[in-house]
């Protein structure tokens, strides 16, 4: 018989859950963030940001899972999941998934304090000694872009995406004119952006062969087409990038339909990479089995926290799909957080997505993770390592913000 009381991550009383509640603040953008309080003082962190929707998993929080978890142990992170999962009888969603994601990374942080070990010790311990990474270089030609990359190479990155304006179009996914990140939602209500994609297929295989020839093949390129194409003309990009040997191209086509795939493995054998819209491993299910891509992006937040992305991974190691994780400036430093860990750890890790989160949002987010030559250092703090300034983050409050739509020149809704 165990005696709990004798346990080394405290007894059932210390674990007791006794407070739970979410803080949304705005440190230069939107962040929703789940605190848990044990009985022994030691709290939990967890990110609930869904960009765009905050307030939604923020109430879902509120309303129906808070509720649930005062007095539960918080050491039970196995079955507050599936209670959160299985007992919602609705499941799955980004809303969903997302509250999930943030209660169990939440009791992850807990478990790490109160066994006095880094999260990546708790998974199994490290795979690797550091986690590369890639940045986002983007320019309003191809000149301004190649510039951007080489910026980004002084700075001792190994990889870099890059994204460059479309002629003709007043708006470009993914160019900015901040250093380092882009920010996509700008406005209360969302900016109405133009796509065209004769335009696109012209430009950015010329982008890629200047790239190539100013900075060499060493650097790994990435590039984001941001689900625009259909599946034939993915296709045709995917093709016409084969020279310029990208480490991959992301959400090539919506992947609601994994069918889509097909047409891109059929004529090209530039990696894929896809899933950061996915918030569980049903979505992934059929592009990993049918080993369609070759990258999974579904990270924790949106993906129902580390208990579930945990299980993606698995299943993609089976079909040699490797991890690279969603991290734009919208997942806050508690998932970045979180993923270096998930990454030190994943024995079939790709690279991790590391776009800077401002000074402001950093101020917020005291974390032990640290970037150096181009790669991603968790820390060996207990936990996550991240923290909440909760008195500065009440000087941030939320500031309501949606991200842009498309439409096709001729009016056409189009995906953005
Ligand atoms: O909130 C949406 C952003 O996270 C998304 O547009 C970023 O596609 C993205 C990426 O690859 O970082
Ligand atoms: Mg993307």
């Amino acid at each position: 018989m165990v005696n709990v009381e004798s346990e080394p991550h405290g007894s059932r009383r210390d674990r007791e859950i006794v407070a739970a509640r979410v803080i949304v603040t705005s440190p230069g953008r939107n962040f929703v963030t789940l605190k848990i309080e044990t009985r022994s003082g030691v709290s939990g962190l967890g990110d609930a940001t869904l960009n765009g929707r905050e307030l939604a998993v923020a109430a879902y929080l509120e309303q129906h899972v808070i509720p649930n978890l005062i007095g539960r142990d918080a050491g039970r992170i196995e079955d507050t999941w599936q209670f959160l999962y299985r007992g919602a009888y609705w499941r799955r969603g980004p809303v969903t998934m997302t509250a999930i994601a943030a209660v169990d990374v939440a009791l992850w942080d807990i478990l790490g304090k109160m066994a006095g070990l880094p999260l990546y010790q708790l998974l199994g311990g490290r795979s690797r000694d550091v986690v590369l990474v890639y940045g986002h270089a983007s320019g309003r030609d191809i000149e301004e872009t190649s510039a951007e990359v080489g910026r980004f190479i002084a700075q001792g990155y190994r990889a870099v995406r890059a994204q460059c304006a479309v002629p003709g179009l007043a708006k470009s996914y993914g160019v900015t004119r901040m250093k380092n990140a882009y920010e996509p939602a700008e406005s209360e209500l969302p900016l109405q952006t133009v796509w065209s994609t004769a335009p696109y297929l012209e430009v950015v295989p010329r982008l890629f062969e200047r790239l190539r020839a100013d900075h060499g093949r060493e650097v790994e390129l990435l590039h984001d087409v941001h689900h625009r194409l259909t599946p034939i003309e993915a296709a045709r990009l995917a093709r016409d990038l084969e020279p310029y040997r990208l480490f991959w191209l992301e959400d090539a086509t919506p992947a609601e339909n994994p069918d889509g795939f097909e047409h891109i493995r059929r004529h090209s054998v530039t990696p894929l990479a896809v899933g950061e819209v996915f918030n569980s491993i049903w979505d992934c299910r059929a592009l990993l089995e049918r080993q369609l891509i070759d990258y999974i992006r579904t990270t924790i937040v949106h993906g129902g926290g580390i208990t579930h992305v945990r299980r993606i991974a698995d299943l993609a190691a089976l079909h040699g799909v490797r991890t690279g994780f969603h991290g734009a400036t919208d997942l806050s430093p508690v998932t970045l957080g979180a993923a270096v860990h998930f990454d030190t750890w994943v024995p079939n890790f790709g690279i991790q997505e590391y776009m800077r989160h401002s000074e402001q949002t950093d101020a917020v987010f005291p974390h032990d993770y640290t970037f150096r030559d181009g790669c991603l250092h968790s820390g060996e703090s207990a936990g996550h390592g991240v923290q909440l300034d909760e008195k500065l983050a009440a000087r941030f409050p939320y500031s309501p913000k949606q991200l842009p739509v498309a439409r096709l020149p001729d009016g056409t809704m189009w995906d953005w």
